[in-house]
């Protein structure tokens, strides 16, 4: 028998996307709105700015903004995150990065699952910021073993999905019309369930101990709580918010806003409050918010370093979580802080601060072997000119403030765990990718390309 042909898992991943959003959209209305105002914002910034119009159609970015989403879901088992792991290998997505969230009071540690080479994230730059509740955080020994039993009851995958992925890790892959079926059975995951599989006081007992246990515990599956499209001007889309009925959280999080925008910016609007059938009795859960995000230069070690430090000297100033009431001090201090950080590309490269795709000019390509030889020449020479590598990851202090502005203010509890990547990792059954290095090797790439055309 001849053997069917497999398909890209960057195509998979790409139909999945849209499947996702599709579902969420029809879920969530608001979404929709959202998705509309992006998409208005994001033609009106490229009509009314040229130069960013080119820049993103010489980088690509402009074939995958419409597309570009990140979500993110809650686990509570090793079995749920190792299995997650092999579903969204399927995707072509892996484990980037190792986030802790309990300094900001949050009991889970993360990872984003997400194509790693340049040419899969033209495809489809898809992520989800995948956590893993840690059971060991729920003090009371009693409640504790109740999660667990709980958790151990579901079965949070279809048995076709498992069978789908085993098939494709048996064969190296899935043929088109496997694929579609993966797609819609791997959609059943994700899903929002109206009922939930504890009582209402089991449920407010899982919420008292933190409303993120009751939101895992409680129900069949992890549920995607938000879908995240990508805007070219968050400032612009935070104030027109408001005129569409949504209200935003008090502030950006993430660096402010500069003329060469770096890593992330993010903004979210608060959770819906939606029925819920416990198994004796009617009542709600929120969960499920808005977000929006506006993506630029990746940073390096060095340029990491300095955004870290300007922006906890920033936080520290402020003395406070930022919130309503300090927001306009907040904008200012981060303003005032992130002066010491260089605005425009060339600074950020001779620093070393920032990741950047090198590419031959028409001036080097006439050029040709009669170019000089170092990059730092050629670059100085117009031989070769550099674009912004996209940041494709998350940020941990801001992800906390997107979690906090979600849980509510009674979320604020404090742990006395920190980080543990090695337990993360082996719930997980892989290591995480350094997403620093991903970086560099990007870079890398292209710079080997520059230096062999202008060599033969
Ligand atoms: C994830 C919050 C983090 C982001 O964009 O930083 C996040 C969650 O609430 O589960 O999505
Ligand atoms: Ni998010």
């Amino acid at each position: 028998m001849p053997t069917p042909r497999l398909i890209s898992p960057d195509a998979i991943r790409k139909d999945f996307s849209r499947a996702m959003s599709d579902m969420y959209r029809e879920e969530v209305p608001l979404y929709g709105a959202l998705l509309e105002l992006v998409a208005d914002t994001n033609a009106r910034v490229l009509a009314s700015d040229p130069a960013l119009a080119r820049q993103l159609q010489r980088t690509g970015e402009i074939q995958r903004l419409d597309r570009e989403r990140h979500g993110a879901i809650r686990l509570g088992s090793a079995y749920e995150l190792a299995t997650i792991r092999r579903l969204f290998a399927v995707m072509g997505m892996q484990p980037v990065g190792y986030y802790d969230l309990t300094p900001a009071g949050v009991p889970v540690h993360a990872t984003a699952f997400r194509a790693v080479h340049e040419s899969a994230l033209q495809t489809s730059p898809f992520r989800v910021f995948t956590s893993l509740l840690r059971l060991e955080l729920i003090e009371n020994l009693e409640l504790r073993a109740f999660a667990e039993a709980a958790l151990a009851k579901r079965s949070i995958f279809t048995p076709r999905a498992l069978a789908l992925i085993e098939q494709a890790e048996a064969d190296g892959g899935l043929n088109a019309s496997d694929a579609q079926a993966f797609i819609q059975q791997a959609l059943e995951t994700f899903r929002w369930h109206h009922t939930a599989t504890v009582s209402a006081a089991q449920y407010q007992q899982l919420s008292d101990q933190h409303r993120l246990i009751a939101d895992v515990v409680a129900f069949k599956g992890p549920h995607i709580n938000h879908l995240t499209p990508r805007t070219l001007d968050i400032d612009r889309v935070q104030a027109d918010m408001p005129g569409k009925g949504i209200t935003p959280k008090a502030v950006i999080e993430g660096p402010p806003r500069r003329q060469c925008p770096i890593l992330l910016r993010q903004t979210s609007f608060k959770a819906l409050d939606e029925a819920i059938a416990f198994t004796d009795a009617k009542g709600s859960h929120s969960a499920r918010f808005g977000e929006i995000e506006q993506r630029g230069v990746a940073l390096t070690p060095k340029g990491r370093a300095l955004y870290d430090q300007l922006l906890n000297a920033a936080r520290d100033e402020l003395g406070a979580f930022p919130n309503e009431a300090n927001a306009q001090r907040y904008t200012d201090l981060m303003e005032q802080h992130f002066q010491a950080f260089p605005d425009n590309h060339r600074a950020m490269r001779e620093q070393g601060l920032a990741f950047f795709r090198y590419g031959v000019t028409d001036k080097g390509r006439a050029a040709g072997k009669g170019a000089p030889q170092s990059l730092d020449a050629l670059v100085e020479a117009g031989y070769v000119d550099i674009e912004p590598l996209v940041y494709e990851d998350f940020l941990p202090v801001s992800a906390a403030g997107i979690f906090q502005s979600n849980l509510g203010d009674a979320a604020q509890n404090h742990y006395t765990a920190n980080a543990n990547q090695a337990e993360f990792e082996q719930a997980l059954g892989r290591q995480t990718l350094d997403e620093l290095q991903l970086y560099a090797d990007t870079q890398q790439r292209s710079i080997d390309t520059c230096l062999q055309a202008l060599r033969t």
